[in-house]
């Protein structure tokens, strides 16, 4: 069975870390309903969703995604790229440890799940200002073992790499070929997001459906004509954080007890 762990919007939210996006209010209630909605998407898709209490004092913890990269054979707790994120590892810890193995990023690296894209045993990270090369070496030594080619892969005018590729399935990808090289991501089919929608590419599978955002209609049509199933939701507050719908969760696989 498939798990999503989620965390509700912090009250704080608008106090969130901004790169790209000048900062505008945002209404926690929207927000929250929106992420409702999300968490209810996956719900209904089949996953069992673990959500965490609010953090007050950590405003971008809504984005669990950044604080940890679950693979089948281990979790590795991230060190996010932005200090005001760290302490938002404690829970995601706990929280995880039943289910894996735990590994850590350590100092100097740092690492936000944003960045870490796995299709089949290719991981690719981007090198970002959230993620650089020794955190990518650590990564590599932590799963090696366990049969992963790690790539460091450029990526241009985003937050992360999963702003600008995400996996529709092993072999599928979307991307936006502005922000990444195609020829970094190995020999794979790969769906160009809309010229007109420019971040589409963050998209979340989980079984044969793909989640899109609301506000992207025409790669939304794209991924349709490729043979997948698509669902739209509407997470235009939480974009106003710069987030996004991978990052609002942390999906792995559990076996039925
Ligand atoms: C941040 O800058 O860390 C948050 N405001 C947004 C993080 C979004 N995370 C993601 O797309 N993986």
């Amino acid at each position: 069975m498939l798990i999503a762990v989620t965390r509700g919007v912090s009250p704080a939210i608008a106090d969130c870390e901004l790169t790209h996006l000048e900062r505008t209010p945002i209404d926690v209630d929207t927000a929250r309903e929106q992420h409702t909605a999300y968490e209810a998407a996956l719900a209904d898709l089949g996953c069992r969703i673990e959500r965490l209490p609010v953090e007050p004092g950590l405003p971008d913890s809504v984005f669990v995604e950044d604080v940890a990269v679950v693979l089948d054979e281990v979790a590795v707790i991230t060190r996010p790229g932005a200090e005001s994120r760290r302490d938002e590892r404690s829970s995601i810890e706990r929280t995880l440890a039943p289910y894996r193995l735990l590994a850590r990023i350590t100092s100097p690296g740092i690492l936000d799940g944003g960045d870490v894209l796995v299709a089949g045993r290719d991981v690719h990270i981007g090198i970002t200002s959230r993620s650089d090369l020794a955190a990518i070496d650590q990564f590599r030594t932590i799963v090696g073992d366990h049969g992963y080619r790690v790539h460091g892969t450029a990526v241009r005018g985003c937050l992360h790499l999963k702003s600008a590729v995400t996996a529709l399935d092993d072999d599928t990808l979307v991307l936006n070929p502005d922000r990444v090289d195609v020829g970094d991501l190995g020999d794979r089919r790969c769906i160009s997001v809309d010229p007109s929608e420019p971040d589409a590419a963050n998209v979340v599978r989980v079984g044969g459906t793909v989640l899109v955002a609301a506000a992207f209609p025409h790669t939304a049509e794209r991924i349709s004509a490729a043979g997948f199933t698509v669902r739209t939701v509407e997470v235009s507050e939480l974009a106003k954080a710069e987030g996004a719908l991978t990052c609002c969760s942390l999906l792995f696989e559990v076996s039925a007890t």
